[in-house]
């Protein structure tokens, strides 16, 4: 296994290489080019970025990094030395959200964000509600290591997400409907990590597969770009293996 295995919080327990469907994708854009998505295969905030440029079909360089030990090609694209960053030219940039955009805004593949100005904006709306409550939520959750505060966390976290769910075209199976856009996108990695991450170490249950919510969750979890940027489950559970307390 490639992977740390101790409590020491600078060793932390991280792969250092994609696994599965998501090495073979990397393998795919190991050539030069002059766009370059220095990622990290565990981190949820790279996969955005990558289904993006999956589902565009543009052609990039992935280099795979440890944010960790922040190498000098990383800082010189994001001085903070955290991934994701993209680097197009002699020019770079780093914020999954705002490299989604930067995506978007090169007008080059499949558009992710509607035409519609209002369309554009309900999504931006609720892409903030992704990142201003459900991944935090899914963090204090993953981190609350005593009973209350893991019934406390689970909930609010349900709720976040139901919210969401509300917000969603009602017949689905995506936020906007048939096709997976940008909101999706921006959720992908943590609906990948419920049943991955929370559901083994924190007992995250299964949607009721009459649901809206279960209709997504498989509709995002069967997307080719999804799938080609997801690892095996080992790497997943090791990764995230020191937040573990047994419930
Ligand atoms: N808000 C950032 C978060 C990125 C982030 O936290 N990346 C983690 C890996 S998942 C990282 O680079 N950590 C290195 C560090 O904390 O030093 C984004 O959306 O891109």
């Amino acid at each position: 296994m490639d992977a740390n295995q101790n409590n020491d919080p600078t060793k932390k327990t991280y792969h250092k290489r994609a696994t599965g469907k998501a090495l073979e994708t990397v393998e795919k854009h190991s050539q030069d080019h002059e766009l370059k998505l220095f990622g990290s295969c565990f981190c949820p905030f790279v996969q955005r970025v990558w289904i993006s440029l999956e589902m565009k079909g543009l052609d990039y360089q992935y280099i795979e990094v440890d944010p960790y030990k922040k190498p000098q090609q990383l800082l010189e694209v994001n001085p903070r030395g955290l991934v994701p960053a993209l680097r197009h030219g002699d020019w770079g940039c780093y914020e999954s959200t705002v490299l989604m955009e930067y995506l978007e805004d090169l007008q080059m593949g499949e558009a992710l964000l509607p035409s519609v100005p209002k369309l554009r904006a309900h999504s931006r709306l609720w892409s903030d509600h992704v990142n201003r409550h459900i991944v935090p939520g899914f963090y204090r959750y993953l981190q609350a290591q005593d009973e209350k505060s893991q019934i406390e966390h689970g909930e609010e976290l349900k709720e976040q997400i139901s919210k969401l769910v509300d917000a969603a075209d009602k017949s689905g199976p995506f936020f906007l409907g048939s096709k997976m856009t940008f909101v999706d996108v921006q959720m992908a990695p943590w609906v990948v990590r419920l049943r991955k991450v929370l559901h083994p170490y924190r007992g995250w249950p299964d949607p009721d597969p009459t649901s809206r919510w279960a209709a997504w969750v498989d509709a995002i979890e069967q997307d080719h770009a999804v799938r080609a940027t997801t690892s095996t489950d080992a790497l997943y559970i090791d990764s995230y293996e020191r937040y573990f307390v047994r419930v």
